[in-house]
């Protein structure tokens, strides 16, 4: 990795023991937990969801002997989730749920995951691994420029900070020059946003007339959407920080689910928390570690709303040897693509039938659309080219600009994320044979 000249800080928060245990002992943790998950799952699910499935399947809720044994269970999707909405798939009385979190679901509605206390204490532990593996201790002032709200990013890496004993500075995303001029002022050590939206605030910075090499921050939690090698060369050759891969899905809890520690190499998955299985997306059949496919994860803690082999659409692979780091707890590597059509714009989940809902809803509108992603100064810009039907197409600038804005409130109400749009003459975006070719992604 690029050598920096700032010192990183070797001695950290005595991380928790579950990184470092014998595998044994890690493997009956999990082998107890599970058995007591599903058994939880079948009997407490409000909506009963997973107990058809079950039952459909033909196993019991006490086939659980060995980890193995999980492979007989089905799987659960997003799609369950939808079909739940928003409470079916919670397993404790109402009363019991202190939080809801929720992510964008394939269509108009979201996916809402809820939380016990027991299960905010799981996943900000979680967070403080994390942050433990990334060498972020109680003497760093940590700087959440992840969304606040309904994502969770923003409180789940708050909590965690907290949970280190950090000095947090909870800015959420956007309004990146206040951000910058509080990174200065209060000696901010480490950030926890996109990746994207940090180099966006480097250039920012540059443009400011500021360094950040020259500035405390020393370490970034960098997660919520796919990113590459060389763009942690990037960030870490410009910034002099140390860019850590974090993973994470509001199904499964948030960030946290999986960190890379100092030897940036492959991401630690929490298994006692997270049973991680690797699956083949086409014939559904459990691949070996090293093999990559489709990840799916278990939650082994969660008591709110436990998944069983969910299926994260997350392509990866395990690596099973053990890391120079000690850690006893495996990898998976960083992910770069899913098994569906999902799109990560500017840390915000969009599935293109989204979209096509938000354009349908407008009258006269025709399910031809194009939407073309670029990326500049680091922040990804999404255009939306609708084309046309014939009779609107002689209409006036000014009926055309109220149909621009009225696509664009319809995208932003249903996604919670801007778009450009821009009109295209009717029959002039290409019709496929097979699949339409929905999307440009320009972002390299
Ligand atoms: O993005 C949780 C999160 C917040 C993770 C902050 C890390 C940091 P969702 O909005 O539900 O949750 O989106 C989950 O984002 O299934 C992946 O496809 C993608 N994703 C998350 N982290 C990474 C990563 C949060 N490090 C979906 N690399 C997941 C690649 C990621 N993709």
């Amino acid at each position: 990795m690029a050598n920096t000249e700032k010192s990183f800080k070797k001695h950290y928060l005595p991380a928790s023991a579950a990184d470092y245990v014998p595998r044994h002992f890690l493997e009956s943790v999990q082998l107890q937990r599970l058995q007591d998950v599903v058994q939880h799952a079948y009997h407490n699910q409000a909506g009963g969801l997973y107990r058809q499935r079950m039952d459909e399947a033909k196993v019991r809720p006490d086939a659980i002997r060995s980890l193995n044994d999980i492979q007989q269970f089905p799987f659960m999707t997003k799609d369950d989730l939808r079909a739940s909405y928003p409470y079916g798939l919670f397993a404790v009385p109402q009363q019991e749920v202190v939080r809801i979190h929720a992510s964008s679901g394939t269509t108009g509605k979201p996916i809402v995951a809820g939380y016990t206390q027991a299960d905010l204490d799981v996943w900000a532990d979680s967070m403080a691994r994390c942050m433990g593996a990334a060498s972020l201790s109680s003497h760093d002032v940590i700087q959440v420029s992840y969304g606040y709200g309904l994502f969770t990013g923003g409180l789940g890496a708050h909590c965690g900070a907290e949970k280190i004993g950090a000095m947090v500075v909870p800015t959420s995303a956007g309004n990146t020059e206040r951000q910058i001029m509080l990174m200065q002022d209060l000696g901010v050590t480490a950030i926890c946003c996109t990746p994207s939206y940090f180099l966006h605030l480097a250039e920012k910075a540059g443009e400011m007339g500021v360094q950040l090499k020259n500035l405390k921050i020393r370490a970034g939690i960098f997660g919520a959407e796919p990113w590459s090698e060389a763009m942690r060369e990037r960030i870490q050759n410009e910034t002099w920080i140390k860019a850590h891969d974090i993973y994470g899905l509001t199904e499964i809890i948030g960030p946290g689910v999986a960190i890379e520690c100092a030897e940036q190499n492959g991401l630690h998955i929490l298994e006692d928390y997270y049973y991680p299985e690797i699956i083949d997306p086409e014939t559904l059949q459990p691949l070996p570690d090293g093999e990559e496919g489709e990840l799916v994860i278990t939650t082994l803690a969660k008591r709110a709303m436990p998944m069983i082999r969910y299926r994260t659409r997350d392509i990866t692979s395990i690596m099973a040897d053990q890391c120079y780091c000690g850690r006893t707890i495996r990898r998976i590597r960083r992910i770069g693509r899913r098994s569906d059509d999902m799109l990560i714009i500017r840390g915000v989940n969009v599935y293109p039938s989204q979209i096509e809902a938000a354009l349908l809803k407008i009258d006269g509108l025709l399910p031809h659309y194009q939407i073309v992603i670029t990326r500049e100064s680091g922040l990804d810009n999404m255009e939306i080219k609708v084309e046309l039907a014939p009779e609107l197409f002689g209409d006036r600038i000014q009926e055309l600009e109220s149909l621009q804005k009225r696509i664009a409130h319809a995208v932003n109400t249903t996604l919670n994320i801007s778009a450009k749009i821009t009109f295209a003459e009717p029959k002039s975006i290409a019709r496929s044979e097979g699949k339409a070719k929905r999307v440009i992604d320009k972002r390299g």
